[in-house]
């Protein structure tokens, strides 16, 4: 990709910035990869509504954040980042995905899996009612019940003793999926039902590093009842 300053002159060699939003679970995982791996960075501050210049210049195709610059270099797209952090910066602290590489490529599976099967479906079961949200609730429990299965006998973290790159893919499952429940009203995520997700889910977000760099879980519920709001009044 085309090689880019922040202000439009040259960049600097080691340069990390990372272009994001606060309550964006994408964005705070990247964040998460970053602090893990001690690689400083700085972080400017997106208006997903009102896209700025930058964000459109430097993620054009999908204008979304996160965006990591990285000597000059925009990449959107955060698990694509969390993957180029291990591969860029290869002595600077511990390693995000493993190093066996059939290891590997299951972190990559199950990372992947939620985005594709859950994360769609919880998002519309926060935002509709009825029907459209009846299906998404049943297609939800269907998947929530393969990560509960995948985290049962699970002591500390799915990349074992350390957060690996399945658990900073699921972070969202942690801490922002509570919220989305208690926003549209609904339990995809229960004690009754998922024991060990939810006791995952307690171990990530204790995490001396996760819990340093999660959105105030207050300031979350009013972000996502706000949005909720006009998402309904838009339908109505
Ligand atoms: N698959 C993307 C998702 C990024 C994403 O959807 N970011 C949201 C913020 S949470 C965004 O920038 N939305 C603006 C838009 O879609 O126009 C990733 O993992 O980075």
């Amino acid at each position: 990709m085309k090689q880019v300053g922040m202000d439009g002159g040259a960049p600097t060699e080691e340069e990390v910035t990372l272009l994001g939003l606060w309550v964006s679970p994408f964005v705070r995982r990247v964040e998460w990869a970053l602090h893990l791996k001690g690689i400083p960075y700085a972080y400017v501050e997106q208006d997903i509504i009102d896209k700025s210049p930058l964000l459109l210049r430097l993620n054009p195709l999908l204008k979304t954040v996160p965006v990591l610059v990285h000597r000059g270099n925009p990449l959107p797209e955060s698990l694509i980042i969390l993957e180029y952090l291990d591969e860029a910066f290869p002595g600077k602290g511990p390693s995000i995905l493993p190093r066996d590489p059939l290891c590997r490529a299951e972190a990559r599976f199950w990372a992947k899996f939620p985005e594709e099967k859950l994360l769609d479906n919880a998002w519309i079961a926060m935002t509709t009612d009825g029907e459209e949200k009846e299906m998404a609730l049943k297609s939800a429990s269907v998947v929530m019940e393969k990560i509960e299965e995948r985290l049962k006998g699970v002591v500390n973290f799915c990349g074992g003793d350390e957060v690996g790159f399945a658990d900073l893919a699921w972070g969202w499952i942690a801490h922002w999926l509570p919220v989305w429940d208690e926003v549209g009203g609904t339990s995809i995520l229960n004690e009754g039902k998922h024991p060990a997700t939810l006791a995952w889910a307690r171990r990530f977000t204790g995490h001396p590093v996760i819990k340093e760099n999660l959105p105030p879980r207050d300031k979350t519920l009013t972000y996502y009842t706000e949005k909720r709001k006009r998402i309904m009044a838009l339908k109505a």
